[in-house]
Formats: structure tokens, C-alpha cells, sequence
């Protein structure tokens, strides 16, 4: 009963108050993050991608939420920039290529190296095992296992298994995302 009047009581305020909130992605480059942003902007996988310099950013709404995007260029020059970039966002997405083993280490270096910074205290982390249509690509398990995600505490970690290009388990991402705007 109790949850029932709770989903009321949220539909009620969905009707009235907007949210905005900001995500930052980061990740080494070629994970795919222009492209899951491109994904949840328009629905349109694109092959031949460009490399980002610098930064994009894109608003998206979905629903009653605005979402400010903020996708970040993860070659090795952009990765001083991430931590700036991060400062205070509703969430981090931290994207890798769940497929390219040789750049496993790197990836949880510099995930270490960047949720160690103390102005990135407690802001949730995704983790997102990008291109899951490649064979070989790690499941959630494996990049849980490789990732040493279960030894990041003090805030909260999530990590699913997609693929931007064939549209699986973004909408269970948009989930995750969302909530976190409104605070849960
Ligand atoms: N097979 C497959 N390829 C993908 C997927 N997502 C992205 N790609 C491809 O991966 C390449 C790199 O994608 P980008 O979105 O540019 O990667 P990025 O992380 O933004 O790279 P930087 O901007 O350099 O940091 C492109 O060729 C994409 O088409 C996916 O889910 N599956
Ligand atoms: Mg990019």
C-alpha cells in the first residue's frame, strides 16, 4: 500500500517539476562514448566515428528530465580534463570497450586514478561494458572481476553490459541515469 501511494505521490510531481541534472562520461578513447551519447540523443548508431578533441556537451530530455551530457575526449591529452569535468555531476559514466583486452589495464588505472581524486567523493559511478555485440567482450561478471570494482567503496557502483550500436540494455542505463537526477 505504502509503495503504491509512493509511485502516486512521484507520478504527481513528474506532472509538475522538472529535473535537470549532468552526466559526465569519461573513458579511454574508442569505448564508445560519443557514441552512446549520440545513441540516447536520436536513436542513430553511426560506424565511422571522429575521434573527440576536447569535449561535447548535449542536452537531451527524456520525459520530465533534462539531461546535460557532458562526453569527454578520452585519448590520453583529454584525460588531465576529466577530473574537471566530473566536479559535482549527478553521475560519472565511465564507458569501456568490454572487447579490447589490451586496453583492460589501462581502463581500471585510470578509473582508480580518477574516482582517488577527493573532489570526486561519493558521486555514483556507472560502469559501462561497451561493444557486447564483439565476440570475446567481457561479461558483467568479468568486468566486475577485472575492473576490481567490489574494492571501490564509499560510494555507489554500478556496472551493466551494453552495446550502443545494437541498442542493448541502454533503456536500463537511461533507468539508472534518471534516478540519479532525482536523487535516488
Ligand atoms: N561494435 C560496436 N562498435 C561500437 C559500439 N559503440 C561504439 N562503437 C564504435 O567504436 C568506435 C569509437 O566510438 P566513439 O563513440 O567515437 O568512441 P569515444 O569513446 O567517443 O572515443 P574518443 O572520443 O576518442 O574518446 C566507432 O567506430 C564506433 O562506431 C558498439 O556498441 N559496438
Ligand atoms: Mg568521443
Amino acid at each position: 500500500m505504502a509503495s503504491f501511494i509512493q509511485s502516486i505521490l512521484d507520478w504527481l510531481r513528474s506532472l509538475f517539476f522538472k529535473t535537470e541534472m549532468e552526466l559526465t562520461l569519461v573513458g579511454l578513447q574508442n569505448s564508445g562514448k560519443t557514441t552512446l551519447v549520440n545513441v540516447i540523443a536520436s536513436g542513430a548508431f553511426q560506424e565511422d566515428m571522429i575521434p573527440t578533441v576536447g569535449f561535447n556537451m548535449r542536452k537531451v530530455t527524456k520525459g520530465n528530465v533534462t539531461m546535460k551530457l557532458w562526453d569527454i575526449g578520452g585519448q590520453p591529452r583529454f584525460r588531465s580534463m576529466w577530473e574537471r569535468y566530473c566536479r559535482g555531476v549527478n553521475a560519472i559514466v565511465f564507458v569501456i570497450d568490454a572487447a579490447d583486452h589490451d586496453k583492460l589495464d589501462a581502463a581500471k588505472t585510470e578509473l582508480r586514478n580518477l574516482l582517488d581524486k577527493p573532489q570526486l567523493a561519493n558521486i555514483p559511478v556507472l560502469v559501462l561494458g561497451n561493444k557486447n555485440d564483439l565476440p570475446g567482450a567481457l561479461t558483467v561478471d568479468q568486468i566486475i572481476e577485472v575492473m576490481n570494482l567490489k574494492q571501490i567503496a564509499n560510494r555507489e557502483v554500478s556496472c551493466y553490459s551494453i552495446s550502443a550500436k545494437n541498442h542493448v540494455n541502454i533503456d536500463i542505463t537511461l533507468q539508472w541515469l534518471i534516478k540519479k537526477g532525482k536523487g535516488k
